[in-house]
């Protein structure tokens, strides 16, 4: 779990993700009801061989979780230029990534080929 401090205003808040275990956010959309500081959006991929959403819309700079949900390997591999570094193949983690421009970022599984693939809209 991780803990971040955040100086608002002479105001020490303590964030910390919600949920238990690894998982940012757990059962939420991240943020944790704290402060509301991160925006994020999740991107999940279990034991069917599609990511879900297919296609995600987010505003740069947010941050875009993608869970591999199950014992299922997947891996994210960008095919748009300037997209953020992919994932290696794995199971049962979550991994985040900061799309900082605007634009749409196409990506697919490495271990599933093009037919599972996805899109990130970033606006
Ligand atoms: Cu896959």
């Amino acid at each position: 779990m991780r803990v971040g401090l955040f100086s608002l205003g002479g105001v020490l808040l303590v964030v910390a993700c919600g949920g238990g275990g690894t998982d940012p956010g757990g059962g939420g959309g991240g943020g944790g009801g704290g402060g509301g500081l991160v925006h994020a959006a999740r991107v999940t991929a279990g034991s069917s061989l599609v990511f879900t959403p297919d296609v995600q819309t987010i505003a740069p700079t947010d941050t875009i979780y993608f869970t591999f949900s199950s014992a299922v390997q997947h891996s994210v591999i960008f095919d748009t230029q300037g997209s953020p570094a992919g994932i290696g193949s794995s199971t049962n983690v979550t991994v985040k990534r900061v799309f900082p421009t605007a634009g749409t970022y196409l990506y697919h599984c490495g271990v599933h080929g093009p037919s599972m693939s996805g899109t990130i809209q970033v606006q």
